[in-house]
C-alpha cells in the first residue's frame, strides 16, 4: 500500500520534471527577431526576412514610432494588395511582440502608402 503510493508520487515527480524540461526546451529554442534589425520597422523592410529561418513560436519585435506607423496582421491577399480587412488585428504600441504561427505570417503598416513603400513582411514559420 505505502509502496504503491510511493511509486505514484515518484511518477508524479518524473512527469513534473519532464514538463519543466519541455517548457525549458521550447523556451531555449524560441528566438526573438527585431524586424528590420537596428533600422526597425520602416519602409523597405519587405526583404528583411530573406535568408532567415523562422520557427513557429519565434517572436517578432516591431520597433517603430507609434505616431507614424503601426502593424496590422493580414492574409496573403492583404499583403499583396496592401489592404487590411475590417476587423484586422492592429498593433500600435511602437514595440509590439508578435508570436509567429506555423505557416505564413503577413504584416503590413497600413498608414497610407507605407505598405506600398515596402513596409510589409511575409514570413514563413516552420
Ligand atoms: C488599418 O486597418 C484597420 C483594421 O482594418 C482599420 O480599422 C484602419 O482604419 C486602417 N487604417 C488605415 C490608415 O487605413
Ligand atoms: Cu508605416
Amino acid at each position: 500500500m505505502s509502496l504503491g503510493r510511493g511509486s505514484a508520487s515518484q511518477a508524479m515527480v518524473v512527469v513534473a520534471v519532464l514538463l519543466c524540461l519541455l517548457v525549458h526546451f521550447e523556451h531555449v529554442h524560441a528566438a526573438t527577431y527585431t524586424v528590420g534589425d537596428s533600422g526597425g520597422w520602416t519602409f523597405n523592410t519587405d526583404s528583411w526576412p530573406k535568408g532567415k529561418r523562422f520557427r513557429a513560436g519565434d517572436v517578432l519585435l516591431f520597433n517603430y514610432d507609434s505616431t507614424t506607423h503601426n502593424v496590422v496582421a493580414v492574409d496573403r491577399a492583404g499583403y499583396s494588395s496592401c489592404t487590411s480587412p475590417a476587423g484586422a488585428k492592429v498593433y500600435n504600441s511602437g514595440k509590439d511582440q508578435i508570436k509567429l504561427a506555423k505557416g505564413q505570417n503577413y504584416f503590413i503598416c497600413n498608414f497610407s502608402g507605407h505598405c506600398a513603400s515596402g513596409m510589409k513582411v511575409a514570413i514563413n514559420a516552420v
